[in-house]
């Protein structure tokens, strides 16, 4: 007789099984579970076993809470700012010290006809929040260390786990302070003068980190407390040279004008890119000129502005983007010989008031130069512009995208700078300016579901997409500006309905912060208006809607955004703020208990965010009046051309 084979074997367990010899006992049943378990064959029994683990992984994985909190421990799939920046990386959290508040902001008032239900995602997502945040709390009682405890509880600072700052260490955080800034959370009307006095405090808190790890050099590295160099040129101290100023911190100012005086050097062997150290260092430099009158600044800005210019030695006058300040030699990206277009066309107020100071007319026949070809080329749609320019021949590349977002933005924004800063005589800006205002109303608007917010998109070679930067909330603010300069009404009814579009890109975020990019439901019955997917949900301190904000408030006059922007802040502050020193860019705004820190601090944080939020807070219309000043699209302040000129 040959041993049964396993097929036989099996065929007659299930003889057995249903042989009808059945009993209702818990332990014969008991028994016979194991006796039919041991006769399965090991091949059955590795099946079984397999799919019980697989079934196990899927309901795991499946659970909403474990699959954020994953999402947000791989958070690193975030789209760089800046290519080949080795902070791109992900970074351990550190856990945040404060627990999160059950009670979300109160909800600011919103048009009565576009009021959205105060809500931070659709109840799914509140559920999971309510969770999270009892996780939090009781992970931060159990996990956290006795003094992180108290220094959450007594002073109300924000601190990432393993940077909590020692009593003694905090710059002006006295026990009167944190009280007031606590009361301020809680009431409804906070005074000026106390909003005024967070935006100081967060200015210093930021130059505190600075100066402790980063001095003199281009941008702080808040949680491994180092830095990070771009240009080598101290980015950060002179983009926040005149927000010092304007916010009246005159013993940071000096010792940020003593470096200047005497550390600050344009001679050095770097390539930098033309667009940013304009913007930034030439921008900065000025402002803090016109805003002082101390000439030292003057001088500086006369040399990085010279030493731009070999930039625009190519064959078609169209600037190159990098240059080497030190050797003077200019170069396009190694991998092609186009430029960005906003690069190249958001360079002009900067180089124009340098040839207005020096009466030299090199630098503004250089930009105006590039004004000229960009006005009369081919390949427009209405007004917009494509996103690439050649440097040799002169006409737009990778043609049939439009945006007004990254690589676009800022030409729009100078056409009417430029127009307002000359007095308002040089007419192709203010034409070129009118036609693309039309031809984003035309190709660009949207409205959103549920609550049709009207945002945005992009058109990509006949096709839209619900797709928005948040570099788009310059443009409320831009409308908003033009509206005060006698251009349509209709562009300020605009600039009111985008401005709200921007506030809830950060209403509706669980952190209260805007992520880098949203995408729009635009189909019926949507439950939600805005969308982001996992590599946009990161906040680097941006500026534009805060920007936005104190546009619309100056010629409004409307608290409701000041009280937008103080809900920001205290995101901002809440999230965002490193406990050693400085703010830190984060990776992910859709996770208030794990939002990833980024470990940079970028200039602009000083120079533009806190700045306009200052400028928001602050009711004296004198304070940088918009009648005298034209804002760069770093938020430095050149002032506007006298009208006989
Ligand atoms: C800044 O450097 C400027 O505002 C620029 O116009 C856009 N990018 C950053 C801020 O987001």
């Amino acid at each position: 007789m040959h041993p049964p084979s396993r097929k036989d074997f099996v065929s007659v367990t299930f003889a057995e099984q249903g042989s009808g010899n059945y009993n209702n006992g818990k332990q014969w049943r008991r028994q016979s579970c194991w006796r039919k378990w041991k006769q399965l064959s090991r091949l059955q029994r590795s099946l079984i076993l397999f799919t019980l683990v697989l079934l196990l992984i899927c309901g795991i994985a499946s659970y909403p809470t474990v699959t954020e909190h994953l999402r947000g421990l791989t958070g690193g799939d975030q789209e760089p700012d800046r290519g080949g920046d080795a902070d791109l990386r992900p970074v351990i959290p550190h856990v945040l010290a404060e627990p999160v508040k059950q009670d979300p902001p109160p909800l600011p008032e919103v048009p009565s006809q576009k009021r959205l239900p105060h809500k931070r995602g659709p109840p799914i997502l509140q559920n999971r929040l309510q969770k999270k945040e009892n996780a939090s709390n009781t992970l931060v009682e159990e996990d956290k260390a006795p003094d992180s405890k108290k220094e959450g509880e007594d002073e109300g600072l924000i601190s990432w786990r393993g940077a909590v700052i020692d009593a003694d260490q905090a710059t002006e955080d006295t026990k009167d302070e944190e009280n007031k800034e606590e009361q301020n959370t809680k009431s409804p009307v906070v005074s000026e003068v106390s909003r005024l006095e967070a935006v100081q405090k967060a200015f210093r808190h930021a130059w505190k980190g600075y100066k402790d790890f980063s001095w003199g050099h281009d941008e702080l590295r808040p949680i491994s407390k180092s830095y990070g160099e771009w240009f080598g040129l101290g980015l950060t101290l002179i983009d926040a040279l005149d927000t010092m100023w304007i916010l009246g911190l005159k013993e940071e100012f000096e010792e940020a004008k003593a470096w200047v005086a005497t550390e600050l050097s344009f001679n050095k062997n770097v390539d930098v890119n033309l667009f940013e150290s304009t913007i930034r260092i030439l921008g900065g430099l000025l402002s803090t000129y016109h805003l002082t009158g101390d000439t030292l600044f003057l001088d500086k800005a006369k040399d990085i502005g010279s030493r731009l210019m070999p930039a625009f030695n190519t064959p078609s006058k169209i600037p190159y983007s990098d240059v080497n300040i030190g050797k003077g030699t200019a170069h396009p990206p190694r991998w092609t010989s186009d430029s960005t277009v906003a690069e190249v066309t958001s360079i002009q107020l900067e180089f124009r008031e340098l040839s207005h100071l020096t009466q030299d007319p090199q630098y503004q026949a250089a930009v105006g130069e590039v004004m000229k070809q960009v006005h009369k080329l081919e390949g427009k749609l209405d007004g917009l512009v494509p996103m690439f320019i050649n440097t040799n021949n002169g006409q737009f590349t990778h043609q049939g995208i439009y945006t007004l977002g990254a690589r676009a933005d800022s030409y729009y924004e100078y056409l009417l700078k430029q127009w307002i800063q000359g007095g308002k005589k040089e007419n192709e800006f203010l034409e070129d300016y009118l036609q693309a205002v039309e031809g984003v109303k035309k190709n660009l608007l949207q409205k959103s579901s549920p609550n049709g917010l009207i945002f945005v998109g992009e058109l990509s070679h006949g096709q839209f997409s619900p797709k928005m930067d948040h570099l788009v909330c310059f443009l409320p603010g831009t409308l908003a500006l033009g509206a005060h300069n006698g251009l349509p009404a209709d562009h300020m009814d605009l600039a009111k309905q985008l401005m709200e579009t921007c506030y809830q890109m950060y209403g509706q975020m669980e952190t209260g912060l805007s992520p880098e990019i949203v995408h729009f439901n635009m189909h019926q019955g949507s439950t939600r208006d805005v969308d982001v997917k996992l590599a946009d949900r990161h906040n680097l301190l941006r500026p534009e809607t805060v920007e936005s904000l104190f546009y619309l408030y100056r010629f409004t006059k409307d608290t409701k955004y000041q009280d937008w922007g103080w809900e920001i802040l205290q995101s901002f502050n809440k999230y965002t703020k490193v406990s050693s020193g400085g703010y830190t860019s984060i990776n992910n705004v859709r996770d208030p208990e794990y939002p990833s820190p980024r470990d940079k601090m970028e200039s602009f944080f000083l120079g533009e965010t806190l700045k306009y939020f200052y400028l928001l807070f602050s009711n004296d219309t004198s304070l940088i009046s918009l009648d005298q000043y034209v804002f760069n699209t770093e938020a430095h302040p050149l002032p506007i051309w006298p009208a006989t000129e």
